[in-house]
This record gives C-alpha cells, structure tokens and sequence, in this order.
C-alpha cells in the first residue's frame, strides 16, 4: 500500500478529499490512485483530477448529512469543511449556524414567520446558550441574562456585505430586548414600542433601494438599549454613521433615491396638492433612474406607516408636516435648471418650469426667492479690502444646488437621530446596556471612492477588536481546561490602520493636508502618497494609474480613485446657503440651520469628514471595549436575491472578510480541534485497542493513546502536571533564550489533555483519521486473504 503524507494528512486509496474546484471551489470525491505526491481523485460530479497531495484536504466521512450546528464540532476545521457545512445547513431551511459564540446567518431571502414569531421568543427566553438551535434570539439572550447576572455591559455585533441580512437580524434582536425588558402592561408609548418604532423612521430616509438589496441601509447605526435595575428598558440612544449624501442628487439606473421621495409623491391627495407634488417621474433628483416602484412595497401604505412610526417616536404632525415639506422641496429643487445669463460666465434659471419650481421651492422652505435665486447663482467673496461678488456659471449654479439639497437632507436626518433620541429619552441612572451595531461590510467595487475607503477604515478597526476577542475567548477556553495558552501567535492588522489614520502621516492626515492647500489636487495628493508609502508593505501604487492608490486590507486588496477625494472630505456649507436658510420663516427649517460660533464663521477653515469619521470611530470602539461583544456574521448566498441558491464562491469570500476565516485560523494557531475524551477514544481506539483494556480512567486511556500514536500529550496544566509547575514556578523569571527554548518546546507538542476533552493541533486530526482509515484498510485486506484462503 502506498501513503502519502502531504499537508500533514495521510493519504491512501480510498481516502475521502475536497480537492480545489474553478467553479465551485471545493468538491469532494475519493482517492483513487497515490502515485509519488501526486493523486488521482474521483470527484463527485464524475470528473477524475490528477492534483498535488498538499493541495487536498481531507473530508470528514463522519459529518451528518444535516451538518452540524456548531462549526468546532467538525473534526476538521477548513475552508471546504465550514463550507459544506453551511450548505447542506441552508438546504434545509436552517439559516443560522455557530462558530463557537459566533452566529453566522445566511439570508433565506424568503419570509420564515416561525422562526421568529413570539411562541419562539418564549422558548428562548432563559434557555442555556447552544441549548436550542443557532438564533439571533439566542444571542440575544445570552447578553441580556450576562447584562442582568455580571452587571456588564453588551454588545453585538452584526456585520456582513450589503444584502447579507444585517438589518434584518439587528431588527430582530431589537425585538427580543424589547420582549425581554419591556413592560407587562402596555402604556401607550413605551420606551422599548419607541426603540423598536425608530427603525422604520430611519430606513425611510436612510435606506434606499440599490443594485444589492432593495432596502439598502445608506448610513451605520449603533443603538444603545439602557436598562433599569430590575432589567427593564429605561433609555435608548441611537448613533448614526455617514448618510450616503450624493444620494439624493444623484441616483443610477436600476437604483432608486431614498424611500421618503416615493412615499410623499404616493402620499394622499391633500398632501400632494400642499407640496404641489405629482408623478415621481417628473422630477430630475428621480428621474435619472427608471426605477420607482419596488416589487411588494406599496409607498402610499409607507407613507401611512412611516407617519404612524413617527407619532409613536414623538414627532408631533407638525413636525411631520415640515418634515415633509424640507423633502417636496428638495424634489422641486432638483428641477430648478440653468442657462446662461447676461453677464459673462453667469447663470440664471433656465426657463419658466425652472422659475416655477424655483418659486415653490423658495415657498416651501419658508425663504426669499430673490435670495434664494442669489444663492444658487452667486457667490459673495470678502477680502480684507472689500466684497466682491462673483457669478457661477450655469455648471456651478447646478452643482451649488446639489450641494444646497444636500446639506439640507443630511441635516434632515440628522435632526431626526436627535429627535428620536431625545423623545426616547437616556437613563442618567442606567448602569448597563445594550448596543446592537448594524453597519456597513468591507466594500470594493469595480471603483472605489472615499465612502469605500470610511466602510474599509470602520471594517479594519472592527476587525482588530473581533480578532482580539476571539483571541480573548481561545485563551479562555484553554484557561478552562487548564492548558497553558501563552504561545499563540497572533498577527494583527495594526499596519493597516496605521496606514490610514496615523496621525500625523497616515492617509487621512495627508488627505486633510491636501484638503487645507489651495493648489492641490488630486494628482498632487496621490503622489504624496506615493512619496510617503513607497515601501509600506501595505500600500501600492496600481502599475498603469498616476492617482489611484492600493491598500491591502485584511480582506483583500481593494484599489481607490482619488478624484472625488479632497471634495469628499470636505464639510462645508456655502456661507450663502447658511444665510438664506438660516433666515428661513419657518423655525424647523431655521433650527436645522442654527447660527454659527463667530469664529468659524469667519475663518475658511474646513472640517474633514475624514478626520471626525475616524474620531466617531474611535469613540465608537470604546464603547465596544467597555462591553462584552457578541458577533452575528450575515451571510449573502447569491447575488439574484432568490431563495434556495447557496454560490460557494460568494459566501467563502464573504467568510473571509468577515473575518470567520480568520477567527478559524487563529483557534488553529492553538489547538483548533477538542473532543470529550469519550468521543476521541470512540473514534481512535482501534490504533491502540490495547488502551481499551477497560482497566484505566478515560484521560489515562487517552494519554496512553497518545503516547502509542507519537501524538506524546502533555497535560499541560496550569496548576498541575510537569510543564504546568515550570510554568508557574521558572517562567516568571526566565526571558530571553530559556523563553524561546521553552517556546519551542511546547510549540512541538502535537496534542494536549485538558480537564474533559483532548485538544490536537491543526492538521493532527486528519493524520489520525488517514492512520484510522489505514488500519480499517488493513483489517478489510486480512479478512479479504481470509476468506481468499478458505475457497
Ligand atoms: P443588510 O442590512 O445587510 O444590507 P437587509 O437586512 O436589509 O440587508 O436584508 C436584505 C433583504 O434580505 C431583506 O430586505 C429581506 O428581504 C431579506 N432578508 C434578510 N434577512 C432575512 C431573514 N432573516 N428572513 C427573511 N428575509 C431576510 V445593507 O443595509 O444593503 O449593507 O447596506
Ligand atoms: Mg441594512
């Protein structure tokens, strides 16, 4: 019999594999020759390959068709194995699956009202976590009964690429807090019916429909859940991360701009006739799109729905009523156009549609038409000396309109965060809380500008604090079992953040730079970065390209187009714009544009987006360090949207840049595989039946096991065992060569025996498995010659 040791695995013919496949990634089949390190595999689509043995991974023969719900129950701990785990999960419906405390939930894309109807809610309440079947409800409650028992603070998690479910599972989370804190008796307006009712404020005007997902989220969201003594909701802040502002001028085909524009043009007639508003389509800021109807989505019913959420938030109707007059405004201000005026490199209002709008707009916001008329043709430029007043041309005019409809809907949405969070109210007394962060995945695209780069930078720093915990929870396990722990590795990816936001010289410092000098472009930009990062291993300049730049994030590399850049990170609004609106008749339009602090007002200082998108990031993360967190991973199976298609490819890419790759590799730096002593000697005791003698306890059985397969297992405990008491007693004091040989000493020890389970390192575990199937190879063979010399 020829065996082939490759990729630390012993392969013989028959051996079951997951050889690498174009198309779907991984497929499995059986070895059917060994010749030399190259094998010959039968795959189970019919096809045989000849591959390289250290390119195969072995397949678990054991793994139940249904899969199993927690990925460190399969023996072997890899890409195809995690994979095929989740599919033949999804193919039964069942959407969530652990990695440890990790939820890793795939979109079904189609309703399951079961799963989350409140009978479930009731049978997760209280019930030990892995004790039910994977839930966010579980997740759920396991940091409410952790806030309730420890005192301490929560968080969760929820990431994963547009359209993987983020929202929805945060939804849903939200609901079982409610469930858990809310009150027994409904008053009306409660605290947690507020919490729960912010949602559908928010996602009709920060949720639009994109190429992705119908109901894309265009900002980041954290939503602190406070809690009472007795664990009863009490307060809630929310927290909002970048509103995708060229949204709102800018929408291209099959997208639509956010849902508040449809709703108001569905919105009732008396309401249509008040912000003389009419067929969607007939307004440019829409228009750029053929899009405005969404399958299943009725905007005249949002429109009711989203008023209602407001009562129950606290938005009086006449709040609601300015609300939505800042929005028919902002519609007939994209309608406004222009031409050319009498003066040289002027512009006017194009024509009498222009001036009709033009005039509604004025009437809307409450301001002087004249004015407003000012404020999108001119510009007023002081010096020293005097005030010159300089025309725009009819390009510029149609960009300062943008930037007015702009500002004023980011202001809009900003108002409602701090509205819903005033109404709702904060509990000064509260002592712990919950956040559930529901924010934008890692992002690259076929271009990638500055939003990219901020979800990247927030993708990289949550990253750093999910690596460091899973780290924390790997050395608590091993803590648990008594093994000692200090010498894993662990690589992160504070290079990357440096990179970035180091200040002064990282990314964005150059970027504010550039943003401060007048002359710059974003040509000089690029080539400063060029000139700083030469040789930082993760930062390269793209061959063929003068202005684009490369990072290599921890999810891959993504290339970034500096053009839009400098604009981008610049935060002004048009002193012109101020005036008029903060003048504006209509106090809710006046208060969305208060008077600024004298001194920024005068001097032309910038505020880089960049600069306060990284402090809010800074912020945000410790808040994270002061609370336990808890992860749910979504997972996009297809990109059609549609149920009951899981592609391979999609989902093993989003598994690494979710980080579930990562998390897996670093429980592989340790001892990634455990079994109960009782399994481990079920599955292995046929390479040593003479350990099975009965006689022994089963952690004497499995050491001796060990011992006989040159796996020597080292109790490595804390407190006692040989390794355990140098630990304790020498390696304290010792550093330096005495460390390292010690290190090195313990790095080669293949197995380790806690207080209930066998640990192995990677790759061990196959080695055993391809002896097992050796020897069960063998016996077959005996009994075949057996029976060969009985004929
Ligand atoms: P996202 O929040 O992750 O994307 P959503 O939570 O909006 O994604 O989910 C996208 C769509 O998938 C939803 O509108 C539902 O149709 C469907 N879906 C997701 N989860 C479930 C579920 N558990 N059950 C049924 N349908 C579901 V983005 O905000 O675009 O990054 O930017
Ligand atoms: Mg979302």
């Amino acid at each position: 019999m020829i065996i082939v040791k490759a990729a630390a695995v012993t392969l013989v013919v028959g051996s079951l594999v997951w050889v690498e496949d174009p198309e779907v990634t991984w497929i499995d089949g059986e070895v059917v020759e060994v010749n030399g390190d190259q094998i010959k595999v039968l795959c189970t689509s019919g096809k045989t390959v000849v591959v390289k043995a250290s390119n195969v991974y072995p397949k678990d023969a054991e793994v139940p068709s249904c899969g199993v719900d927690d990925m460190t129950k399969l023996a072997y701990l890899h890409e195809p194995g995690v994979l095929q785990n989740l599919k033949s999960r999804y193919d039964m419906n069942e959407i969530y699956t652990y990695t440890g405390n990790i939820l890793i939930a795939v979109n079904p894309f189609r309703r399951l009202p079961h799963l989350y109807d409140s009978h479930m809610m009731a049978q997760y309440k209280g019930a030990a976590f892995g004790e039910l079947s994977p839930h966010p409800f579980a997740v759920a409650d396991a940091a409410y009964r952790l806030m309730i028992n420890e005192g301490i603070s929560q968080s969760i998690l929820v990431s994963g690429e547009s359209g993987a479910g983020k929202t929805e599972s945060t939804k849903c989370l939200m609901r079982y807090l409610a469930y858990m804190g809310g009150r027994a008796v409904a008053e009306g307006r409660s605290v947690e019916q507020q919490v729960l009712e912010s949602n559908p404020v928010l996602e009709a005007f920060g949720n639009a429909k994109t190429v992705r997902n119908n109901n894309s989220s265009r900002f980041g969201k954290f939503v602190e859940i406070q809690f009472d003594q007795r664990g009863r909701i009490s307060g809630a802040a929310i927290r909002t991360y970048l509103l995708e502002r060229s949204r709102v001028c800018q929408v291209s085909d099959p997208e639509r701009n956010y849902h508040c524009f449809y709703m108001l043009c569905a919105a009732p007639p008396e309401d249509i006739q008040r912000f003389k508003l009419g067929n969607p389509r007939t307004f440019h800021y829409l228009n750029q799109s053929n899009c405005f109807e969404l399958d299943g989505i009725d905007d005249a019913k949002e429109y009711v729905a989203t008023r209602r959420a407001m009562d129950v938030v606290g938005i009086s109707s006449e709040e609601q009523d300015a609300i939505f007059r800042v929005v028919a405004a902002i519609l007939h201000l994209g309608n406004v156009e222009f031409a050319k005026g009498k003066e040289m490199d002027s512009s006017v209002p194009k024509d009498e549609k222009s001036w009709f709008h033009l005039r509604i707009v004025a009437e809307l916001l409450m301001c002087d038409v004249k004015a407003l008329e000012d404020s999108l043709c001119k510009r007023v430029i002081v010096t020293r000396d005097e005030t010159i007043t300089k025309w725009l041309d009819p390009e510029a005019a149609a960009l300062s309109r943008d930037a007015l409809a702009k500002i004023v809907y980011s202001r809009l949405f900003d108002w409602l965060v701090d509205k819903i969070n005033s109404s709702i109210g904060q509990d000064p007394d509260s002592k712990s809380l919950i956040g559930v962060l529901d924010i934008y995945g890692f992002e690259s695209f076929k271009t990638n500008s500055f939003e990219q780069f901020c979800i990247n930078l927030t993708n990289e720093k949550l990253q750093q604090h999910f690596n460091q915990h899973v780290f924390k929870m790997e050395q608590e396990e091993y803590t648990k079992e008594e093994i000692d722990w200090s010498y894993i590795e662990f690589v992160d990816n504070q290079d990357v953040l440096d990179l970035i936001e180091k200040k002064p010289g990282g990314i964005i410092a150059l970027l504010d730079e550039a943003c401060m000098f007048p002359r710059s472009t974003h040509e000089t930009f690029a080539q400063k970065l060029y000139q700083t990062f030469k040789n930082h291993k993760r930062f390269t300049k793209p061959k063929l390209s003068r202005s684009d730049f490369t990072i290599c994030h921890y999810a891959g590399d993504v290339t970034y187009q500096t053009e839009l850049f400098l604009d981008k990170n610049k935060d002004y609004v048009v002193a012109e714009h101020q005036q008029l609106l903060g003048a504006s008749k209509c106090s809710f339009v006046a208060s969305l544009f208060p008077p600024l602090a004298e001194e920024s007002s005068k001097s032309s200082k910038f505020s880089s987006i960049g600069s306060r998108f990284k402090q809010q990031l800074q912020a945000l993360l410790e808040t994270l360090s002061s609370t336990e967190p808890h992860y749910i991973r979504c997972v996009k199976p297809n990109n059609l949207l549609k149920p009951a298609i899981f592609e391979n490819k999609s989902v093993l890419q989003q598994l690494r840049c979710g980080g579930v790759m990562e998390a897996i590799r670093i429980s592989c730096a340790g001892y990634p595989t455990r079994k109960p002593f009782d399994e481990f000697l079920d599955r292995f005791g046929i390479l040593a039946s003479e350990v099975l003698d009965g006689s022994s306890e089963e952690v004497t059985a499995c050491k001796r096991l060990l011992e006989k397969v040159g796996l020597e297992g080292y109790q490595l405990s804390l407190r006692q065992g040989i390794i355990g008491s140098t630990l304790d007693s020498i390696l304290v004091p010792i550093t330096g060569i005495a460390a390292a040989l010690l290190e090195i000493y313990l790095l080669s020890s293949k197995s380790c025996i806690g207080k209930t389970k066998v640990f192995l390192r990677a790759g061990q575990m196959a080695d055993l498995d391809g002896r097992r199937s050796e020897v069960l190879g063998r016996s077959a063979s005996i009994i075949q010659r057996k029976v060969r010399s009985y004929l």
